[in-house]
């Protein structure tokens, strides 16, 4: 019931805001769009990923929505307000693998117990340190390379010395990746093969950064998802931040993948890839930046480099970064 009430009030709350939105605007005839607008689309923003945040859940296989709310005479209704035809679709994929993922782990071995079908799991996907193929249990995805970490972690992302440029690249190039995978290598795994790798199960995350002093801190967020490309490779929710090195991706939650020829940002006015050379889940526009520009510490450039806003902040580009993700017990 309360799931119900949260979604409901989601609901309400995105279409005041743009009710609110186009009387303020429309009342306000000497604004130039500069004073209103970027504070409203941010509000607007902010409902939107509240409003996205209750639907993930709501769409946990684990958790079905009670009775009353699947029959909810505005349930449907909803889903038009608030989503594309291609998100509802991604939802509905989204339960799918999942429900297919827990069947599999609950049929593998019925005298086991289910940590050790999760082991069992987890070993099919990167059981060895080192480079792997990968082959998801959906027979239309090919077999792909990883980089296998240790505990079983996938590294999707790894920057070590700016080798490999991961600025201002096209759309296409961060959904095909670029880099080659190796412990020595930089590497993005890409936007396609990661879609495909978070909805074969439920993943968490991790980003590990170094300076260049050799301080190493540590992001971990309880989960990571990222949606089709039909949904602008949308990163799903990222559940509870802990670690050492301050939260500044919990800011991109929700948002849709950009690049120099994609705006698909929540800033209103202009591009937030081409005002930063840069790509990533921007929102208006960033507190953190892993694919921005190699800049070797401390930059005059702001946030044009490879930052993160709790560490060292926007005006020092890191050594190294490495993101990776991991199937959850
Ligand atoms: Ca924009």
């Amino acid at each position: 019931m309360l799931r119900c009430q949260l979604k409901s009030l989601a609901i309400f709350l995105v279409l005041f805001a743009f009710i609110c939105r186009q009387q303020i605007v429309q009342a306000a005839p000497g604004c130039d769009g500069d004073c209103l607008e970027d504070k409203l689309d941010e509000i607007l923003s902010k409902l939107k990923t509240l409003n996205g945040k209750v639907e993930s859940l709501a769409a946990h296989p684990e958790i079905e929505p009670p009775a009353a709310c699947t029959h909810h005479p505005h349930a449907h209704r909803k889903q038009h307000v608030t989503e594309s035809h291609e998100d509802v679709e991604s939802h509905h994929q989204r339960r799918h693998h999942a429900r297919n993922f827990h069947s599999r782990l609950a049929t593998s071995s019925l005298d086991s117990s289910s940590n050790h079908k999760c082991a069992e799991r987890l070993a099919q996907i990167c059981n060895n340190v080192g480079v792997s193929e990968i082959q998801l249990d959906d027979d239309k995805v090919s077999p792909f390379k990883v980089l296998c970490g240790a505990e079983r972690w996938i590294v999707v992302l790894q920057r070590l010395d700016g080798s490999v440029a991961f600025h201002n690249r096209t759309w296409d190039a961060y959904k095909q990746g670029f880099g080659s995978v190796g412990e020595k290598t930089e590497i993005f795994l890409g936007l396609q093969h990661l879609h495909e790798l978070t909805y074969s199960g439920f993943f968490e995350v991790r980003i590990d950064l170094e300076d260049f002093q050799g301080v190493q801190k540590l992001a971990h967020y309880s989960d990571f998802s990222v949606f089709n490309e039909h949904a602008d490779y949308k990163m799903g929710i990222l559940g509870v931040y802990h670690g050492t090195a301050g939260d500044s991706f919990m800011y991109h939650e929700g948002q849709q993948f950009s690049a120099i020829d994609r705006d698909n940002d929540a800033k209103a006015q202009g591009s937030c890839s081409e005002e930063y050379n840069s790509a990533g889940w921007f929102k208006n526009c960033m507190e953190a930046n892993l694919f921005g520009k190699y800049l070797n510490g401390e930059t005059d450039k702001f946030k044009e480099g490879m930052y993160w806003e709790t560490f060292h902040g926007p005006e020092y580009s890191l050594k190294t970064v490495k993101m990776s993700v991991r199937a959850k017990c």
